[in-house]
């Protein structure tokens, strides 16, 4: 049976504090907190569509500077982009400041727009598509299991790009990602896009 639930995952969309326009139809969204001693930023960016960007940023000068970027808002550092900094290191922080939202009450969650998720005897598959501007998609493939495992596919052509997580060759998940995206287009859940695969808008199946 095929649980199409989008919720699991938290996306963050910061919704508050002093909203600055930069270009007509961007709107940011700005949230401070102190981490260790530290203050930092997330700046989120929300683009026509619906989809948006998180900056992690650190504001003191005096420290170890950081800018960070989730790319998606699904509350994981996609890449660090200034600064002597893990993706861990990163990811720490991140958890802390939306934790901080959170415990504030200046967080939304929404259930993710491109989502598909289903159960298998070895645990639970999901993919889930962003559009990440400028026309680009990704699809981010996971297995949450015994040994769960997180895999990205940069361009959404149907091919793992890299293993963000877990201890699974890329290999050994792109024969689970061919089989879980032929079944997700079984069940009218997979559009395409010339050489892209998409999956489609939550509770939309294709026609
Ligand atoms: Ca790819």
């Amino acid at each position: 049976m095929n649980r199409s639930i989008g919720f699991l995952l938290v996306v963050l969309s910061l919704t508050l504090v002093g909203c600055t326009t930069a270009r007509p139809q961007e709107v940011r969204h700005s949230f401070s907190f102190t981490f260790e001693g530290a203050q930092y930023d997330i700046v989120g960016t929300d683009l026509p569509g619906g989809n948006g960007a998180n900056m992690l940023v650190l504001r003191d000068e005096s420290q170890r500077a950081l800018r960070a970027v989730d790319l998606d808002q699904d509350g994981t550092i996609d890449s660090v982009l200034t600064g002597n900094w893990s993706l861990a290191e990163a990811e720490a922080v991140y958890a802390a400041g939306i934790a901080a939202a959170k415990a504030r009450g200046k967080y939304n969650v929404q259930p993710p727009v491109r989502y598909f998720e289903i159960e298998r005897p070895e645990g639970t598959y999901t993919i889930q598509t962003s559009l990440v501007g400028d026309g680009r998609a990704r699809n981010r493939f996971a297995l949450e299991a015994a040994r769960p495992f997180k895999a990205m596919d940069t361009d959404a052509d149907g091919v793992l790009d890299r293993i963000e997580a877990g201890n699974v060759s890329l290999q050994e998940a792109q024969r689970a990602y061919v089989v879980i995206l032929e079944e997700a287009e079984r069940l009218g859940r997979i559009e395409r896009d010339d050489w892209r695969v998409l999956v489609t808008a939550f509770g939309r199946p294709n026609t």
